[in-house]
């Protein structure tokens, strides 16, 4: 593996257990907004300037951008990392599971998901786990005490899908999207927990389909392509699934804005392909 990207990988398994033992007392309300329009805690904050300082220390990292800044900052020269500090941080509150996210493009942000040479996650459930896509190929790791310990090299969906979970409210679902889940109901358990990454891990784990759909209120959905999708998107098809924004690979959705969102569909190829042909 490149250095600059097992440097990154390192990095965040480092910054894991800081981030988790920030959590217990970092779940107020920050008092502020992300660029989304959201409300910020405390800890999507802390979890944001802490990986800032370590992934724009890295040789080769050239710039740091991440869903709770307006910007990219500029910390060198090398692969630009976007990253969303804490994903599915309104789990917080009820003490379920969340994730961070990190994408390493080699181009300028916001960039094509094609640009992407590498990225992860990392899952804060009953225990640390991270998944590391590069070079085709994804590995999970155990995190503990920050060091990245290998589980399972060459991680591939599932033959047999098990697992959906669609985000959204049911009703504001336009009417093909509530087709498609009529259809795969039927043959796959729900299973949401509102957490991008706790979400993602199923379907990797068990196969199925992950959605955050086009909503009737949001046609972009509400998930951010930069730090959200191609990152997870890219992960996804490392292990042998699909990525799609209901037409084609989400990797391929023009890059235009570094805040912006896209609808995003991922899992098993089988449910994707069947996904394209009922969505208008
Ligand atoms: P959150 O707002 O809690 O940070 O990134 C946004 C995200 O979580 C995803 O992790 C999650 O999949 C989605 O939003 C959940 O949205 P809903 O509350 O609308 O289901």
């Amino acid at each position: 593996m490149a250095d600059t990207v097992a440097a990154v990988r390192d990095a965040v398994a480092a910054a894991a257990p800081e981030i988790r033992a920030g959590l217990p007392g970092r779940r107020e309300q920050a008092g502020s907004e992300n660029p989304s329009g959201e409300r910020r805690l405390a800890a999507d904050e802390y979890a944001d300037e802490l990986l800032e300082e370590r992934l724009g220390a890295i040789d080769g990292v050239g710039a740091y951008a991440s869903e709770e800044r307006e910007s990219a900052v500029d910390v060198g020269s090398g692969y630009s990392v976007a990253v969303d500090p804490l994903d599915g941080s309104s789990n917080l509150k009820p003490n379920n599971v969340m994730g961070t996210i990190v994408g390493v493009y080699d181009a300028s942000l916001p960039a094509s998901g094609r640009d992407l040479v590498a990225a992860g996650y990392v899952l804060y459930g009953p225990i640390t786990t991270m998944a590391f896509a590069h070079e085709g190929t994804v590995t999970e790791y155990l995190v503990e005490d920050g060091e990245a310990t290998t589980l399972n090299e060459d991680v591939t969906l599932p033959e047999d899908p098990t697992v959906y979970g669609f985000g959204g409210r049911v009703p504001d679902w336009p009417a093909d999207v509530a087709a498609y889940v009529d259809d795969v109901e039927s043959e796959l358990k729900l299973r949401y927990g509102g957490a991008m990454i706790g979400d993602v891990n199923q379907v990797l784990t068990y196969g199925g389909v992950f959605a955050y759909p086009k909503l009737e209120s949001a046609p972009e959905g509400k998930l951010r392509l930069q730090f959200e999708c191609n990152p997870v998107g890219y992960i996804i098809e490392c292990a042998g699934g699909r990525s799609s924004d209901g037409t084609g690979s989400v990797l391929d959705v023009d890059p235009t804005g570094l805040h912006q969102r896209t609808p995003v569909y991922l899992g098993t190829p089988s449910l994707i392909d069947r996904l394209e042909a009922t969505l208008d």
